[in-house]
């Protein structure tokens, strides 16, 4: 079935008059073929995977989406829905075989309409998350959901991995932001279901099937985002303490004395905070000695003034008589507040810029995580001799970004020839503990043989009788989130 597929892509993608066809939906703003044009949206973040296409379609209107779907149906071409190419897991990067046409949602950028009295936003796909944020600000608003990749990541990504980020411990993730969503499904029909209905029990649940999906099931034009005040005051901390138990025994601590005020707790080992000061210009330690681990604390209060310093300085001052905290600082101005999170949100930079790594993304039940990591990182660093062990993150959500450093001088096919050994070695150990494999970066191409072979039958049939009820023809971002049913062996 799948080579009849890509046998059917390949004849139509080659034909000039589907190409033609395509062109003349969008117009010459929403089509290109040119390679230098396409290039910079063929590769993943991290340099990863290198993909083709026959051509990249930039709709401009939700029409013009359901008008390339229904063609691509028409032709069995497959679509791989793109939106600001953030993905850590090769999710929005296509096949190098250049069946597939690339898909952006980038032209479709507006925000419908920012209500502050409702809390709700009605976003298109190609909205990215940072004017999102500068939008709901100007009106008094927030939309809580923030992470690194804020100046290029779209909503239509983020719905579509249901993102998570550094704001989850108060927030949650995208899953529970969002109020409504407008999708074109893989036969070109339209579901409009923007409205914010607080209930709505009409069966299945298509909003949530879509949040997450990674494209596979359609494609997100628009979604309805809930907003919350803006905060009024906020307070960011640097702490140094001696190991992830601390840093969960801190949270625990500060989540009983200022109930409703912490937003984020982020573990920064002394490895990442080192490749940040390495690599990211402008960056400096926030504490004066070095410390095995960090935390960067925020805290916000909805009034001012407000007692939420005095009393975060009293608790950090207690954690440190208690000698669960070595040392801390609170930012003194914005300026600080912002230069502690730079440091936070460039770790994935610095790494990238300090070399190849195996990455991970793994969650365990919370209370866990802690022995989790101190158990698992040194016996991958002695199973794989010159490796190193980066763990990082949202460590209370339980999840954390595990990566492994490839020893200094490793061969340039050492992505290639170690990772899957190492992956393994670090799912094993992540599902023997009943964690998951992708705690908020999906699944993507990079994962899907590891969610293949980690996966009960029961998760893997559901997922495919889903994929395969929705996407018959299988054109819906191919090859991504959920493996192929093997062929059964002749007997
Ligand atoms: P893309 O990368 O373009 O696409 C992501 C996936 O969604 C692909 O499968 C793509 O096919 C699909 N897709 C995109 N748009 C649509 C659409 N409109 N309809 C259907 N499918 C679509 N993730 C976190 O969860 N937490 C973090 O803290 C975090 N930090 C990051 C920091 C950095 C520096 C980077 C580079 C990435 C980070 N990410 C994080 C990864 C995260 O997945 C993305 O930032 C974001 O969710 C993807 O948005 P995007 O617009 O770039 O999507
Ligand atoms: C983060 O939390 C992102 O910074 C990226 O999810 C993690 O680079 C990574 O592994
Ligand atoms: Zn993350």
């Amino acid at each position: 079935m799948a080579s009849l597929i890509s046998a059917a892509v390949h004849m139509a993608t080659s034909s000039r008059l589907f190409l033609e066809q395509l062109a003349a939906l969008v117009g010459p703003r929403g089509f290109t073929t040119d390679a230098d044009a396409m290039a910079p949206w063929l590769t993943d973040w991290r340099g990863r995977y290198h993909g083709a296409a026959a051509a990249l379609v930039s709709p401009a209107n939700t029409e013009e989406v359901a008008a390339v779907v229904r063609l691509c149906a028409d032709h069995n071409v497959a679509i791989v829905p793109q939106g600001g190419n953030t993905s850590m897991v090769g999710g929005a990067t296509p096949s190098p075989d250049g069946g597939a046409i690339l898909l952006s949602l980038r032209r479709m950028n507006r925000i419908r309409s920012l209500l502050p009295d409702s809390n709700l936003a009605v976003c298109e796909a190609g909205v990215i998350l940072a004017n999102l944020h500068d939008a709901a600000a100007e009106k008094g608003r927030r939309f809580p959901l923030t992470l690194g990749a804020k100046g290029s990541a779209t909503i239509g990504g983020l719905v579509s991995t249901n993102a998570g980020g550094t704001q989850v411990l108060r927030f949650g993730t995208m899953r529970g932001l969002v109020a409504g969503i407008e999708a074109v499904l893989p036969d070109g029909s339209i579901h409009s279901a923007l409205a914010p209905l607080k209930k709505d029990n009409r069966g299945y649940d298509l909003k949530s099937l879509l949040i997450g999906a990674e494209g596979t099931l359609g494609i997100v034009t628009a979604a309805t985002l809930t907003l919350v005040p803006a905060f009024a005051e906020r307070r960011v901390a640097w702490v140094g303490l001696n190991d992830p138990e601390a840093a969960l025994t801190l949270l625990r601590r500060l989540e009983a004395a200022l109930p409703d005020a912490v937003e984020s707790l982020e573990l920064i080992p002394a490895h990442a905070l080192d490749l940040v000061l390495a690599h990211i210009p402008g960056t400096r330690a926030p504490l004066d000695a070095p410390h095995p681990w960090h935390v960067l604390i925020e805290a916000t209060a909805p009034e001012s003034p407000s007692t939420l310093g005095d009393r975060l300085t009293a608790e950090l001052e207690s954690a440190i008589e208690a000698d669960i905290v070595k040392d801390a600082t609170i930012a003194a101005s914005l300026a600080q507040d912002d230069a502690f999170w730079r440091i936070r949100d460039s770790i994935s930079e610095a790494e990238r810029a300090g070399g190849v790594a195996a990455k991970h993304d793994i969650s365990v039940p919370v209370s866990y995580m802690p022995r989790f990591m101190m158990e698992t990182a040194p016996a991958v660093e002695r199973a794989f001799a010159g490796t190193g062990v980066i763990a990082f993150g949202h460590l209370g959500d339980g999840n954390v970004h595990f990566n492994v450093m490839a020893p200094a001088g490793a061969p340039p096919d050492w992505l290639a020839s170690e990772a899957p050994a190492i992956s393994a070695f670090v799912h094993d150990a992540v599902t023997a503990a009943g964690g998951s494999i992708s705690a908020e970066h999906g699944i993507g191409q990079m994962k899907i043989d590891e969610l293949e072979r980690l996966s009960s039958p029961a998760r893997l049939n559901a997922l495919r009788a889903i994929k395969t009820a929705l996407d018959p023809k299988g054109i819906m971002n191919p090859g991504k989130l959920v493996p192929l049913a093997k062929k059964p062996r002749p007997s």
